[in-house]
């Protein structure tokens, strides 16, 4: 491996009338900028677990009324980033947001995407350009870019879902900003995934022609996701990956253009050790309990909790249950690393 040249060679002088100009010499600086075979990683692997988010959110409730914050929502921070950051990934965004009975999440717009994962409560809703979702849990909701949106809460007890952004990305960017804007005029019709996509392979006839949406399902209701999970575990074999992706319903293609969400079951037992991926990921425990190894870092989940995989990771992810299967809902920044052509699956 060539030796190349460090700053301290360099005569002070020259150092200083390159500071002073704005200019920085690459060499110095080549490894850290392009490390040999695998980036290198700050994010850690990393567990939030559901009994220290839930009563710090309840806290949240008692200390900081809505119209205090907006939007009430506690970070995960990945530590080996620095809490600063803001990231569980370097490209995710997770936050754990609660609305209380009666709250009011006023209407907004921003360049990041977002998604929520229902995880508790009744009565929540979330209005994504006119379109009204109910909340249930393990429901996934997409609120794209530049889409108004807005949340309520009808029923008695507090809500809570998590929310994934690509935040991260777009503030990188320096493009990350909000318009407010006011209540929104709610159609009176169920969600699309009520109406016109019931099925997969069955889409409105008019869709196919001029009035294409970009976003034309916002939500995906979680006793859909189960039951499709639990026919397709019918033919994969066992230690294979029951895995679907959500997907916009009329081009099949991935639903977000930078984060991609899909569902995973683990079977009673099952342990699976997918491929080593280019692309981060955060898990979402939607419902039962297990764990994994990931880069050699043992860790435990549970019902709710949330796990941060690092980029080019080496994973094993076990159910421990030997009678209950565990969901698992997974955020990856694959679409963006594919349309950025550096996605890759190590075999
Ligand atoms: C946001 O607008 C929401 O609309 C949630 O519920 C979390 C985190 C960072 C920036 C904007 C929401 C957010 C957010």
């Amino acid at each position: 491996m060539q030796q190349l040249g460090t700053l301290e060679e360099l005569p002070l002088a020259y150092r200083d009338g390159l500071t002073e100009r704005a200019m920085v010499p690459l060499w110095p600086l080549m490894r850290a900028a392009l490390p040999y075979d695998k980036p290198h990683r700050a994010c850690t692997p990393h567990v939030w677990s559901w009994s220290e988010v839930r009563p710090n959110l309840l806290k949240a409730g008692d200390f900081t009324p809505i119209e205090k914050a907006e939007r009430r929502v506690l970070i995960l921070s990945n530590p080996g980033l620095g809490l600063d950051k803001l990231r569980a990934t370097p490209s995710i965004f997770i936050g754990m947001q609660m609305i209380l009975p009666g709250e009011f999440a006023p209407t907004h717009k921003h360049s990041p995407s977002a998604i929520r994962m229902v995880i508790e409560g009744k009565g929540g809703w979330t209005t994504v350009q006119g379109e009204r979702c109910p909340m249930e849990k393990g429901d996934l909701i997409l609120t794209p870019s530049g889409l108004w949106h807005e949340h309520g809460h009808d029923g008695k007890d507090p809500v809570i879902w998590m929310d994934a952004l690509d935040l991260p990305a777009v503030a990188g960017l320096e493009a990350s900003y909000a318009i407010e804007g006011n209540i929104q005029n709610t159609k009176p019709d169920a969600d699309s995934s009520q109406t016109r996509y019931i099925r997969a392979g069955l889409v409105p006839f008019a869709s196919l022609g001029q009035n294409r949406q970009r976003y034309p399902m916002f939500r995906f209701p979680w006793k859909d996701v189960k039951e499709s999970l639990h026919a397709l575990a019918t033919i994969t074999p066992k230690n294979s990956a029951v895995q679907l992706a959500y997907v916009n319903p009329e081009t099949g293609e991935e639903c977000m253009p930078v984060l991609g969400f899909s569902a995973l079951m683990l079977r009673p037992g099952e342990t699976l050790r997918p491929n080593r991926r280019s692309s981060s990921a955060v898990f979402h425990v939607i419902e039962g309990s297990g764990e994994a190894n990931v880069d050699g870092k043992h860790l435990r989940f549970e019902d709710n909790d949330v796990v941060a995989i690092p980029t080019h990771a080496d994973i094993e992810v076990s159910n421990r249950s030997t009678s209950k299967p565990c969901y698992l809902f997974q955020v990856d920044d694959a679409p963006m690393q594919r349309k950025l052509g550096f996605f890759e699956e190590f075999n």
